[in-house]
């Protein structure tokens, strides 16, 4: 069947971009809209063929997800439990220490993590705040481990001090479509987001950026969130976390309607499809979900999860569940 919501478009390499930009599929809104309102199985069979075109069907990356600086941000986020304008019962602390991290690495790749993400509730780090997450990167490399970091808006010179340390990915979400974004968030705007993945991207550091679903955002506006990342310059991230809303008591989405879980496996296909050559990660919201769709997730073309019983403040599938889950689903994942 001919695709009528696909374009290809050949990008010119910018003047400053080194080295020149592949070429990049590039996704309006409405196109991503079609391939949502496509009948569920062929959108499936869709994202599954990309799918199998550009990763092993069966192989699922697992990253384990660390806080080390947690809760007590002036951000105003609002499914966010960590916010200081929230009284969600979440304790603000302080940066951890190296010994710590790198014993919870130890622990992370002993269960068969090969990425470590570390996440701050920082709005934006402070100069010395990156020299000391700095030293935990390096702690975490020097494990084996892959090494993610997501710590707010970074000023100049910060993703560079963060590659030299040997970060592989900084994780910062456009969360949602530009035109709600002001109804979630009210302390900064998309553009602070699209300056810091600027810095990472210019700093040679991959770009982990995704988003969350279920916020009370409509369909056009989720397919608006899946073209900000698919036509991201000068190519889209090389992993996408899909979060799914979760909700969380003392935050304003506590009492958020639930999503149709058909709506949030779609939106797995739809990123699978316009970003075929990325890590589209089934990212929170996995305990609330149930294995049936899970499962539902991985056809459509999610290729990796956060493994271990927590996200950064809230519950995940522990690691007997994800392992049994794998294995009933013939999953395998890469050997670190
Ligand atoms: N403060 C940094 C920032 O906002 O970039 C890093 C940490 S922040 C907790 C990382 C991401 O977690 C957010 O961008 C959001 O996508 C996700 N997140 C936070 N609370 C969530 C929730 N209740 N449900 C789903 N995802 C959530
Ligand atoms: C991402 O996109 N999701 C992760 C990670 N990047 C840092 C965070 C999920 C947080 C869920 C709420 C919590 O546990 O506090
Ligand atoms: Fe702060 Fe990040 Fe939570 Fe927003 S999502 S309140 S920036 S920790």
């Amino acid at each position: 069947m001919q695709d009528t919501a696909e374009q290809t478009i050949r990008l010119v390499p910018r003047a400053n971009t080194a080295p020149a930009a592949p070429a990049t599929e590039r996704w309006s809104a409405e196109a991503i809209e079609a391939l949502f309102d496509l009948p569920f199985a062929d959108l499936m069979h869709r994202a599954q063929t990309v799918h199998r075109e550009h990763h092993a069907p069966n192989e699922v990356e697992l990253a384990t997800l660390l806080s080390v600086k947690t809760g007590g941000c002036p951000e105003d986020c609002a499914y966010c439990p960590q916010s200081v304008h929230f009284d969600t019962g979440v304790q603000a602390g302080k940066l951890m220490a190296v010994d710590a991290v790198r014993e919870a690495a130890q622990r992370a790749k002993a269960a068969g993590a090969t990425r470590f993400c570390m996440g701050a509730a920082w709005r934006a780090p402070k100069d010395r705040d990156v020299e000391a997450v700095a030293e935990l990167v390096r702690a975490v490399k020097a494990e084996g481990l892959e090494a993610c970091a997501t710590l707010g808006m970074l000023a100049e010179g910060h993703a560079e001090q963060l590659r030299d340390a040997g970060l592989d990915y900084y994780n910062h979400n456009l969360d949602s479509d530009p035109g709600f974004y002001g109804d979630i968030i009210s302390t900064r705007d998309y553009q602070d987001r699209l300056d810091t993945l600027a810095r990472v991207r210019g700093a040679g550091v991959k770009v982990c950026c995704g988003g969350i679903v279920g916020l009370g955002e409509s369909r056009r506006q989720r397919a608006g969130l899946v073209a900000q990342l698919a036509n991201l310059a000068p190519d889209y991230p090389e992993s996408v976390p899909i979060n799914h809303l979760v909700k969380v008591a003392g935050t304003p989405l506590a009492d958020q309607p639930d999503l149709d879980p058909f709506e949030f496996v779609r939106t797995i296909a739809v990123a699978r499809i316009t970003m075929p050559r990325a890590k589209v990660r089934l990212s929170a919201g996995r305990q609330q979900m149930g294995e049936a769709v899970q499962a539902l997730c991985f056809l459509a073309g999610a290729n990796s999860i956060f493994y271990g019983d927590k996200l950064l403040t809230t519950g995940n599938p522990d690691v007997a569940a994800d392992q049994a889950l794998l294995d009933k689903l013939g999953l395998t994942t890469r050997k670190g």
